[in-house]
């Protein structure tokens, strides 16, 4: 059984789809901490009511990036991870602190990377009008979310959506693709090496395994 913890900023919506699937189950691991950077972070009540253990670190009031990741860092060890799983975490995580979890750490960032890293990616596919959006999970690595992808998944944009409605489909995604990737980690078939991501043996292209020029 792996050991993972997780970091949010927020409502934890994709918190509670990796806490259902490792209940259930599903994933091979069981959640062994929440570690929030904001006190209000929904996600912490979601964490308790599982009965998993929850901390607070403020980023406000912290002397720099660096001395706040050594204090992440040394909050997440505790729970000694195999995994360490950003969801909706709203830091930009330092060079020694994606070093020390190198090939354990992940994210789900709201797009189709390469396209939109950084931040308002709903916003700004609407106003590109794009046709279609989507999510993708990538292994972190120190340029911003341009880790290798793992996998994505795809919606569609039409054109009476606005940002509410169309983060609401993605979000949809998100709980069906976060939950996949975290246990083919947990089942020891996913792997980083370098800066690429292996699934089975396999090595995984720009989009990930459904990459559509295969
Ligand atoms: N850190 C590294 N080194 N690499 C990545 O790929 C990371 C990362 C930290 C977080 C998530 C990411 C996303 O999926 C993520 C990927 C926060 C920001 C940001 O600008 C950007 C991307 C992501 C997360 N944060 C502001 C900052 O100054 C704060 C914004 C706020 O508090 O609202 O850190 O999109
Ligand atoms: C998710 O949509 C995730 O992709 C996004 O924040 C949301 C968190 O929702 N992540 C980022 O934007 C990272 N910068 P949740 O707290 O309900 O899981």
């Amino acid at each position: 059984m792996k050991s993972i913890v997780v970091l949010i900023s927020g409502n934890g919506t994709n918190l509670q789809a990796i806490i259902d699937a490792c209940s259930n189950g599903n994933i091979p691991g069981k959640v062994t901490a929440v570690i929030a950077n904001k006190a209000d972070a929904y996600g912490l009540t979601r964490a308790s009511n599982a009965g998993i253990a929850t901390e607070v670190l403020s980023h406000v009031g912290a002397i720099n990036r660096e001395s706040y990741d050594q204090k992440l860092i040394q909050s997440i060890e505790q729970y000694q991870p195999d995994l360490v799983v950003l969801a909706g975490f709203m830091r930009i995580l330092t060079p020694a602190f994606v070093k020390h979890f190198n090939g354990r750490l992940l994210n789900i960032h709201p797009s189709l990377l390469p396209k939109y890293p950084g931040l308002h990616t709903h916003k700004r596919a609407i106003e590109a009008k794009d046709t279609e959006h989507g999510c993708s999970v990538h292994f972190v690595t120190e340029q911003l979310d341009g880790g290798p992808v793992i996998l994505q998944a795809k919606v569609p944009v039409f054109t009476d959506d606005d940002i509410s409605s169309l983060a609401e489909r993605v979000h949809e995604q998100e709980y069906r693709v976060y939950p996949l990737v975290i246990k083919w980690f947990c089942q020891n078939r996913l792997q980083q090496r370098a800066d690429q991501a292996w699934l089975d043996g396999n090595l995984l292209t720009t989009n990930g395994y459904a990459n559509d020029d295969d």
